[in-house]
């Protein structure tokens, strides 16, 4: 295919998106896999010939003639102007034109539409209203649950377990019956005990499983996602203090910083952000006192569906923050996201603490803060309640906000299933991680693992042109963009690993060894003589030992609703977890006295549904247990 064809092409393409969506020009929204999808791209790998496994056995067809290759009709859920940017630089579009060549290797090319994020829903129903919708579209996390399951049950969508069958290796090495992401097919299992969702997912190379008292967490969690307390380490040494054991320690090191003007600003502004007011109220200090880090969320070990106020933990932590209230140590209706509030709040140089991935906020201090010595460390593992557990949230290292279905009425399992072993091909994950071969990148001698020019010393950026890089700006990778491109960094990497405890990931010199760098040299990197905060975590974690925790998760694992569940979820939930973060800001801020904690649970029984949303979510998280064969 010429780059005429792809503009001609294009062109056609922004007729429809015209047609379908009133050509928006707004941005894509940003999805929320930014926390673990970021950490992600920087892992490379290592010149260690060690314990490699052969992952290039790739199961490519053997090339089809041209005539053979067959259109696919695909929706993106995108605006499509970056990917106009790039089809329109004929000859400087390399890395285009590999994913078409990619596609020529399956036997098709795709032809791509355009519905931006805040349109597709719409574009979809009205599609799907006049009969008129693609072969391949977003469904999961693209139009509502309610719909999905409708158009399930109607049968609009091919069977999964048919696609794999015809399926020449990709697909069955990501979603087979041993297949490395058993658990996006279970997130997709359907009540009649199939499956007609293909999740675009997002995985690092490398995770760590946690083992529990009660057995095994359901997924594995990022070697750089473990959460810490991270507290000012800088203030509290310059107050000949170190860090905090115990939550009576850690109350007054943080008075001292508020009533000492630790940042020198003439105010008492030191404070702790725990995200009071709101759905994330409960994290950090919460998991101190054994609370979920969300409401209706799953223990990820035995998948109990948990609410922090039914926790014994519960009137202590509120207890214990109001005193912080008080004192103006927490402001109420302040904080949120981790992810996305962090920088804003840093900026002022009055954060105490705040809970996040241990790196994250170390290096988020250091760039925001405007002060050299910031240095936000993790404090040591907590249990505030006799017999209750402590708890850090561990993210995971497997997760999926979109899938993507196959139309029953234009699409046959054949057909989807050579799109599926393209998208999750090992020729595609070239390009999404490494760039062009000869240019980004060549293999090692061995064949197997691969010298990512990049990573040369004194390579800067401009060395290679864009064309060739997988990182390109105005990237028309992405999710559900031109064409899907998940994070599957684990599937065909030689440097993949699973670790099954973390001392065994630090005795294989994790965290830095997935990055591919060395202790010293990060030290070096970043102008430090200490190790990095992730390491710290790691260490606090194996120290602390893995079975006297019981870890939170940061992302659910469910199946969509049936119909009705569907429709009684939908009634209940928004007075029902309005009110039940309400009692833990209102108890807090002193609106609410814990003495009356048994009345305001009651009241949720009696009036809010809280058992029958309860319920509803286990027979979901059930699902999902039951198709990952553990319980
Ligand atoms: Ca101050």
């Amino acid at each position: 295919m010429n780059t005429k064809r792809i503009v001609a092409l294009f062109a056609a393409v922004l007729m429809l998106v015209c047609l379908f969506s009133a050509c928006s020009n707004q941005p894509a929204a940003t999805t929320d896999n930014s926390a673990s999808s970021s950490n992600t791209t920087n892992t490379t790998t290592d010149t260690k010939t060690d314990d490699k496994k052969d992952t290039t056995t790739t199961t490519t067809p053997d090339a089809p003639a041209e005539e053979d290759i067959e259109t696919i009709t695909w929706l993106a859920r995108d605006t499509g102007e970056n990917y106009k940017i790039w089809a329109e630089k004929e000859g400087e579009n390399a890395l285009l034109m590999k994913c078409v060549e990619n596609q020529h290797k399956y036997g098709f090319e795709v032809e791509t539409s355009f519905s931006a994020a805040e349109v597709y829903t719409t574009t979809v129903t009205s599609l799907g209203a006049s009969g008129t919708l693609p072969q391949i579209y977003g469904t999961y996390g693209a139009i509502d649950s309610t719909t999905l399951v409708d158009w399930t049950n109607r049968g609009m969508f091919l069977s999964c377990t048919d696609v794999l069958a015809e399926s020449t290796g990709n697909m069955v090495k990501a979603f087979g019956d041993d297949g490395l992401y058993k658990w996006a097919r279970a997130k997709a299992a359907h009540t009649d005990g199939d499956w007609y969702i293909v999740m675009i997912t997002n995985d690092p190379a490398r995770y760590l499983v946690i083992h529990e008292e009660d057995g095994p967490l359901r997924v594995g969690v990022q070697l750089h996602g473990i959460y810490g307390l991270m507290t000012r380490l800088d203030w509290l040494e310059s107050l000949g203090l170190t860090m905090p054991q115990n939550p009576d320690e850690y109350y007054e090191a943080c008075l001292r910083m508020h009533e000492e003007d630790i940042n020198g600003n003439g105010q008492k502004d030191e404070r702790i952000i725990i995200g009071l007011g709101t759905a994330y109220q409960q994290q950090g200090i919460g998991q101190w006192y054994g609370l979920p880090y969300n409401d209706f969320f799953s223990d990820p070990s035995n998948g109990k569906v948990e609410v922090g106020m039914l926790y014994p933990g519960f009137a202590d932590w509120a207890t214990y923050l109001n005193k912080f209230y008080d004192h103006q140590l927490v402001y109420n209706n302040e904080g949120g996201h981790p992810w996305v509030e962090v920088a804003n709040y840093l900026a002022e140089n009055n954060v105490i603490s705040w809970y996040v991935q241990a790196n994250f906020l170390w290096s988020s201090g250091r760039s925001n803060t405007g002060d050299d010595n910031c240095n936000y460390q993790p404090m040591p593992i907590i249990a505030a309640v006799d017999g209750v557990k402590a708890r850090i949230i561990c993210q995971e290292a497997t997760a999926a906000e979109w899938g993507i279905s196959y139309n029953s009425a234009n699409c046959t399992p054949k057909t989807a299933a050579k799109f599926t072993d393209c998208v999750y091909s090992y020729e595609q994950w070239f390009i999404r991680y490494y760039g062009i071969e000869g240019k980004a990148w060549d293999y090692e001698d061995d064949g197997v693992h691969i010298h990512d020019y990049t990573l040369d010393e004194g390579y800067e950026k401009g060395d290679i042109d864009q064309q060739y890089l997988c990182n390109m700006d105005n990237s028309w990778l992405g999710f559900l963009g031109y064409f899907p491109i998940p994070y599957f960094k684990d599937l065909w990497d030689p440097e993949a690993r699973i670790y099954q405890s973390a001392q065994e990931a630090i005795d294989a010199g994790e965290p830095y060894a997935e990055a591919g760098i060395a202790r010293e040299v990060w030290m070096a990197n970043n102008k430090v003589d200490y190790d990095q905060p992730n390491w710290v975590q790691l260490n606090n974690v194996a120290q602390y030992g893995e079975k006297n925790i019981n870890v939170a998760c940061y992302y659910d694992f469910e199946t969509l609703p049936t119909a009705e569940e569907a429709e009684i979820q939908g009634d209940l939930a928004s007075d029902l977890k309005t009110y039940v973060q309400e009692v833990g800001t209102k108890l807090i801020i002193g609106d609410y006295d814990v003495a009356n904690l048994q009345q305001y649970i009651d009241y949720a029984y009696d009036n809010l549904g809280l058992q029958q949303y309860i319920d509803i979510q286990q027979a979901r998280v059930d699902r999902y247990m039951k198709a990952m064969g553990l319980y």
